[in-house]
């Protein structure tokens, strides 16, 4: 209901009652709080192009796919975890339109944002079984509020940056689905999508970088979690999949000794440092600084909780 609204005030204008409906209040209820996504869920066919042929779109009750349904729940609960928490409206701060291709092209072992939307593989049904789990989903659309955020380039350490905080808004909307407690989460990204020909429970591991998977195809998770084990390599833009280890697990750290709800101060503390960094160069020390800036913002300056984030950049190996 409120989506028709929308679209009569959008198509019309200043509408009979007198009130302007600008970008601003599109994606906001009657009570001014966010509310809105705009989700369009395409299938790809097992083709290459995107976005492939549009099979649900927001309102539109499930037909029975169980993969579009996946995406759309997905979305929406990725949409709620910025909105409702970070009072951000969609990817680009100002309402876009949230939009997917799931069955990317056939046995296709990737998910990715390609700058203005997410695409979802199947998999090949021995190393990956599906990309559509939550901290998958939440994961890509991160790349897309990093990109509407300044961006950080995807090599070296800018670029593990932002794959450590697609990791930590993908983890943070699977926390914040199932309710949990810092202390209640596994802190894996992409549990339950590697298939049965890889011994592994996930993709990546927040709380022991290094330990998601160790098989004979893949090898061992090579993320570390210290500064010691940094790995410089030209492979993976660098290893960005790679020493995103690394600020993961300052992640994780400062979340165990805060306690409580990850996605509420420490979710803040980082999606703060994402908007003030202004930075597509920064270092992983960069990034730490921010966020001990805005930490000190959030919870005072000599807090413990400022206290505690400079102890978890410690432990991974950045003195700050
Ligand atoms: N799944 C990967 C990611 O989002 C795709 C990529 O490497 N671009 O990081
Ligand atoms: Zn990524």
């Amino acid at each position: 209901k409120l989506r028709d609204e929308r679209n009569e005030h959008a198509t019309t204008g200043p509408g009979p009652h007198g009130d302007f409906a600008g970008l601003e209040a599109q994606a906001r209820s009657d009570d001014g709080s966010l509310c809105c996504p705009d989700r369009r869920i395409h299938d790809g066919e097992f083709k290459a192009a995107l976005p492939g042929r549009l099979l649900r779109q927001e309102g539109d009750p499930s037909a029975g796919d169980r993969d579009v349904d996946l995406a759309y729940d997905g979305a929406g609960d990725v949409f709620s975890l910025f909105a409702e928490e970070y009072g951000r409206n969609s990817l680009d701060g100002a309402g876009m339109p949230l939009i997917a291709t799931v069955r990317h092209r056939r046995n296709y072992n990737n998910a990715f944002w390609d700058g203005s939307q997410m695409a979802y593989g199947t998999g090949d049904g021995q190393v990956f079984r599906t990309f559509l789990e939550l901290s998958v989903i939440g994961h890509e659309m991160a790349h897309g509020v990093i990109q509407h955020s300044g961006g950080l380039i995807y090599e070296n350490q800018s670029g593990a940056l932002n794959e450590s905080i697609a990791d930590v808004f993908g983890s943070l909307a699977l926390q914040r689905r199932l309710g949990q407690q810092v202390h209640e989460a596994d802190w894996l990204v992409g549990r339950g999508i590697l298939g049965p020909g890889i011994n592994g429970t996930a993709l990546r591991s927040m709380k022991a970088p290094g330990t998601a998977y160790a098989d004979d195809m893949l090898g061992q998770d090579p993320q570390p979690w210290h500064m010691d084990q940094f790995l410089t390599t030209s492979d993976d833009n660098g290893g960005v999949h790679i020493n995103s280890g690394i600020p993961n697990h300052a992640f994780y750290l400062f979340c165990n000794y805060v306690g409580g709800r990850s996605w509420e101060l420490p979710g803040r503390v980082w999606y703060r440092a994402l908007q003030r960094l202004n930075n597509p160069m920064a270092t992983f020390a960069d990034w730490a600084d921010q966020t001990m800036s805005a930490a000190t913002d959030l919870a005072g300056p000599g807090s413990f909780e400022t206290v505690l984030l400079r102890r978890a950049w410690k432990l991974v190996g950045i003195g700050i």
